[in-house]
């Protein structure tokens, strides 16, 4: 039963090559480093649509109990587009892939108390037995430990303003560029430096699609002046580039940037003066490394007072959809 859940595993995801089976009653007691959720491993075992989710835009990103709310939501619309959704945290020391509702409630509680668990963090916190909240550098290291090709979020990290100077470059970027997952999400904020972002992924040999725009969108509006080289129109056009992908094995990861639907576009100008100011505090109050991201938005939601915070549930939301959908077609495609 389980062998011949796992033969149709490696054929179906045979160029994905999971370094992990799908077996549901894997954790660390066990020695097998992650534990996949009886539903998640079910879906992967059968070859259907799964869509991973990050878990710092809940800890992190967002105050409770909205975080927990769109949490549920989010996976809510994963569902109803005719996916399983797979968030992922470290409890416990354990890397999660896939929530029950009590886990989600727990880390949506504990807040910043989680850990901000990106790439580099992942070893120490397992090591710990700590409690992590993964940004999209940790997540796609274990969406494709898993073999899940698609991941949803909001926004990715970046270059940082001045990071020429200070050399803040998200890890995200370099997970890009030697994961083969494909993010969904809309685009980079402007509290990072967007055109230097796109050379660095371009440095990094990421393809990066903008879907129905030849613009890159800066996460609370539409546009960025910024131009992107691929474009895509519908769910099969992004499930076709991330099976060329996949096949040609390139190794590489896929950014698909998603506007935010125009009636939930924040004030650019309104956005734009928040940002200048919270980046003034940051340089005041010294707030620098991996506390600088969740500082800035957290002040940029503040100043906005929620606006921000209204546009970013709005758009996590549509990329869900749209990532859902994409994941469909994916499947279909490999069947
Ligand atoms: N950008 C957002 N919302 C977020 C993040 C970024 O608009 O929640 C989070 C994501 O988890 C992302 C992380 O992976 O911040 C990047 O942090 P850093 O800049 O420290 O690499
Ligand atoms: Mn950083």
């Amino acid at each position: 039963m389980v062998s011949s859940a796992l033969s149709r595993l490696s054929n179906i995801n045979r160029h994905l090559k999971p370094t992990v089976s799908h077996s549901c009653d894997s954790d660390g007691a066990t020695g097998t480093p992650v534990k996949i959720s009886p539903e998640v491993s079910n879906a992967l075992s059968c070859g259907r649509a799964v869509v991973a989710l990050e878990s710092t835009i809940i800890s992190h990103g967002m105050p409770y109990p909205r975080n927990l709310e769109t949490a549920k939501e989010v996976e809510a619309i994963v569902r109803t587009n005719g996916a399983v959704p797979a968030t992922v945290a470290i409890l416990d020391g354990i890397p999660c892939i896939g929530l029950s509702i009590e886990q989600l409630e727990r880390l949506a509680s504990l807040g910043t108390k989680a850990q901000k668990a990106a790439r580099r963090d992942i070893a120490h916190i397992v090591a710990t037995r700590g409690n992590g909240a993964t940004t999209v550098s940790a997540t796609m290291f274990f969406a494709s430990m898993v073999g899940i090709p698609v991941f949803v979020t909001g926004g990715i990290g970046g270059v940082h303003r001045h990071g020429e100077n200070t050399m803040d470059i998200s890890s995200d970027l370099t997970e890009l560029g030697r994961t083969p997952v494909a993010v969904i999400s809309a685009g980079v904020k402007s509290i990072l430096d967007i055109p230097r972002t796109l050379e660095y992924l371009e440095t990094q040999g990421v393809c990066v699609a903008a879907y129905k725009t030849n613009e890159f969108p800066a996460f609370f509006t539409e546009k960025s002046g910024s131009k992107v080289h691929c474009r895509v129109d519908t769910p099969e056009d992004c499930a076709q580039l991330i099976d060329a992908n996949i096949k040609l094995k390139l190794g590489t990861g896929i950014l698909i940037a998603v506007p935010i639907p125009k009636e939930h576009a924040a004030s650019g100008s309104l956005i734009e003066s928040a940002i200048q100011l919270a980046l003034k505090e940051a340089r005041d109050k010294n707030i620098i490394g991996n506390a600088e991201t969740p500082f800035l938005l957290a002040r940029v939601s503040e100043l906005t007072g929620g606006a921000s915070l209204a546009s970013n549930i709005a758009l996590v939301k549509n990329n869900a959809a749209i990532g859902a959908k994409i994941s469909v077609a994916l499947a279909q495609l490999r069947e």
